[in-house]
């Protein structure tokens, strides 16, 4: 080849990536509560990436991080309409529409995040997800987002008398509120947004959450005490408007729908790194965790949970489902 042809081709190859980039037939909106890095971010970012790489370029995806797009309940009502098209959110802010998410949000559900992983890779997993499409969503993936504790502004906590009369924010789920109310505290439900101004002006005591939240968000710099009681283990999902989902061909679809599954592995891997990364960051700035606690009487007052919340036959034999997964 000519020095000239070279050139040429070398133009003609960058021309067409340039074309291939900018060629989005379709991008998807993506809502995200959290921060740039996060590794829900991430994982939706590399969902978009292996999109691009199987649709030739024609389906992108663009995430909107940090509660751009608004807070978790309204982007979910947002995505229902197709206004948004993708939402990664945690399953807790379904609770009130979707009975089915309320099963993997009970407390101490779950035994490890081995037990979790195989009971939401496996069938109960994709029943739950399933339910998604009767309320104009399509369940697409899980993400990882370790499991819930509580932290608060005032005192150490390792007992349930501790807790007694104390004011935490939870999710906007009737469950959580009521799951906080069985350990004799007080529950204020509230958008995440709120959270870091409510505790700093000491409207509530604390709140509840992985340790990336509690990092991530900043909760930690007013919230010293964070209580490793681990009671709740909430998966996050993936979902797609159904309004969107309907615009795309069955192959595109299909194509949407295995680059979320793959999308999972690497949010799992930046989770387990995140996790201990946050870990390590919040201990450096000398918050007290506490660590020595007894499970045992914790988990013993989320009976009445279980009783108020898992009425219906179907949602007990989800329940049954989960315990029966070695
Ligand atoms: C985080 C979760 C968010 C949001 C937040 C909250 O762990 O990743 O989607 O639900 O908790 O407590 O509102």
């Amino acid at each position: 080849m000519t020095y000239a042809k070279s050139i040429g081709a070398a133009l003609l190859a960058s021309a067409a990536m340039i074309t291939s980039a900018s060629a989005c037939e379709i991008t998807l909106r993506s809502s995200d509560t959290h921060p740039d890095g996060y590794p829900t971010v991430e994982g939706v970012k590399a969902m978009g990436e292996m999109l691009q790489e199987t649709t030739g370029g024609r389906i992108c995806v663009e995430v909107f991080h940090s509660a751009q797009l608004g807070e978790e309940k309204d982007t979910i009502e947002q995505t229902q309409f197709g206004v948004i098209d993708l939402n990664r959110v945690s399953m807790g802010p379904f609770n009130n529409i979707i009975p089915e998410t309320q099963v993997p949000s009970l407390p101490y559900i779950f035994r490890s995040t081995d037990h979790m992983h195989k009971v939401l890779d496996g069938d109960v997993g994709a029943d739950i997800l399933g339910a998604f499409s009767d309320h104009d969503l399509i369940g697409l993936t899980y993400y990882d987002a370790g499991s819930r504790s509580f932290y608060n502004s005032q005192k150490p906590i390792t007992t349930l008398d501790d807790l007694s009369g104390m004011k935490f924010r939870v999710m906007q789920s009737d469950l959580f509120v009521d799951m906080v109310g069985a350990l004799g505290a007080n529950a204020t439900p509230m958008p995440y947004g709120e959270v870091y101004s409510s505790i700093q002006t000491g409207v509530i005591d604390g709140a509840e959450n992985n340790w990336p939240s509690y990092e991530s968000s900043g909760h930690f710099e007013v919230a010293g005490y964070y209580t490793l009681d681990q009671h709740l283990m909430v998966p996050e999902v993936l979902v797609m408007s159904k309004m969107s989902w309907d615009k795309l061909t069955p192959e595109d679809q299909e194509a949407v729908l295995e680059a979320a599954k793959a999308s999972t592995e690497v949010q799992r891997k930046l989770w387990a790194e995140r996790e201990a990364a946050s870990e390590e960051k919040v201990r450096a700035a000398g918050n007290e965790v506490i660590t020595d606690i007894d499970k045992t009487p914790f988990m013993e007052a989320m009976v009445p949970v279980y009783e108020k919340y898992v009425t219906d036959q179907s949602l007990k034999d989800l329940v049954a489902r989960i315990q029966a997964v070695e």
